[in-house]
């Protein structure tokens, strides 16, 4: 297993890091996932065969979006 830490600006509550959580553990190979809105970040571990870090910035990008809309900004950070 992998487990890495994404940085996660603007999530705001407890609601956004359920549907960030919801949405990473719905990828096959996720194994767990811990967001934190306070510290902006999602830990999420994984099996490497089955799952990369890229796809899984994707899918918290594809449930940002929607919670965008009339909050404020919420963006994934890209590695440095
Ligand atoms: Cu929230």
């Amino acid at each position: 297993m992998v487990t890495e830490t994404i940085a996660v600006a603007g999530m705001t509550c407890g609601g956004c890091e359920q549907r960030l959580h919801d949405a990473v553990m719905a990828l096959p190979g996720a194994v767990s996932v811990t967001a934190e809105h306070i510290g902006d970040e999602v830990e999420v571990t994984f099996d490497p065969a089955r799952l990369d870090v890229k796809a899984v910035r994707e899918a918290i990008g594809r449930k940002v979006l929607p919670m965008q809309r009339g909050r404020g900004q919420i963006e994934v950070a890209q590695r440095p």
